[in-house]
């Protein structure tokens, strides 16, 4: 191919690195704002990028890495779209000595020497703090609270864990009844509709927990369309803290923000040249994060860089 030159240089101070990065899709404002961060700061780190876009298919994403493997690029970084069924294609890269770096989501592979590192948030913490709001906000009350559940694309590791960090918190207490839960696969549109189903068979619907914000942001028109308040009538939590969840939390439609910060292109790079020179990296590297009140939005919305 057109890049070969570029990855065999011959002195080993002016050699370019290839790296074939295989992203989810374009599903979200996060995502939108993690991709670019990827291919920007891969130009700024002076390595070669060839991105593909799956659109939330796996075996796009399969598919993708083989061509990556085939064109001998010197690393493969991906961010899985579901948890499973990666096995054959992560042996397909080692057998073929190209280090894998994990990004945003993890693999369950039993075999962690599958990939080198896994740099991405940890999801079930971001469940539990949108739990912990919640047992909060209600602690002085008795009466029952109805939550709807927006869950984020079947099988993918945010999905799973954001599930179960917030389900290990609430299930402290009985008041708390999860009574409708559905994925809305992270995209607006999708959120919206089976928001619209929700409202349909359940009369009374006290909170919603949406697994990213685009969801939430599609929940509030379906909520606005059936004539309820939202922030108000039905409190709304999400996950991510893009700048349109950010600015809905500012403006009183959303109650709570927690924070998944999709800027991890610098830290990929560094990884990636580490990976490459044969240096060791930690098995797993976690991004910090934050959360937010509507007040907190307010402070902070014209400084948000996603
Ligand atoms: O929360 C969602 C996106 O994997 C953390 O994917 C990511 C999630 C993010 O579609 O908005």
């Amino acid at each position: 191919g057109s890049d070969d030159t570029a990855n065999s240089g011959g002195g080993s101070g002016d050699k370019k690195i290839v790296m074939g990065f295989a992203q989810v899709g374009a599903e979200s404002g996060w995502r939108t704002a993690n991709t670019k961060s990827i291919q920007e700061s891969a130009k700024e780190a002076g390595i070669t990028l060839k991105f593909s876009d799956a659109q939330q298919k796996q075996e796009n994403q399969i598919k993708a890495i083989r061509s990556y493997i085939q064109q001998k690029v010197d690393v493969i970084a991906f961010s899985p779209v579901v948890e499973s069924g990666w096995d054959t294609v992560l042996q397909e890269a080692k057998a073929a000595k190209i280090p894998v770096v994990l990004t945003d989501r993890a693999v369950d592979s039993k075999d962690t020497s599958l990939y080198r590192t896994f740099l991405g948030s940890d999801f079930v913490e971001e469940g539990k703090k949108a739990g912990q709001w919640l047992v909060d906000q209600y602690k002085d009350s008795k009466d029952p609270v109805n939550i709807v559940q927006l869950e984020g694309t079947t099988g993918s590791a945010p999905a799973n864990d954001r599930k179960s960090g917030f389900e290990q918190v609430i299930s402290a207490d009985p008041k708390f009844k999860v009574i409708a839960s559905q994925s809305g696969n992270f995209t607006r549109a999708e959120g919206k509709q089976v928001m619209e189903a929700f409202l349909k068979s359940n009369p009374k619907i006290d909170v919603l927990w949406a697994h990213n914000d685009d969801m939430g942001l599609g929940a509030i028109e379906a909520i606005e369309g059936a004539g309820k308040v939202p922030g108000k009538d039905i409190k709304i939590i999400t996950a991510d803290a893009t700048h349109d969840g950010m600015q809905a939390l500012a403006d009183g439609k959303i109650n709570f923000i927690v924070e998944c910060n999709p800027l991890m292109g610098p830290q990929l790079m560094d990884l990636a040249k580490k990976v490459v020179a044969g240096e060791t990296v930690p098995q797993r590297v976690v991004t910090d994060e934050t959360t937010f009140t509507q007040e907190q939005a307010k402070e902070v919305l014209p400084s948000r860089k996603y």
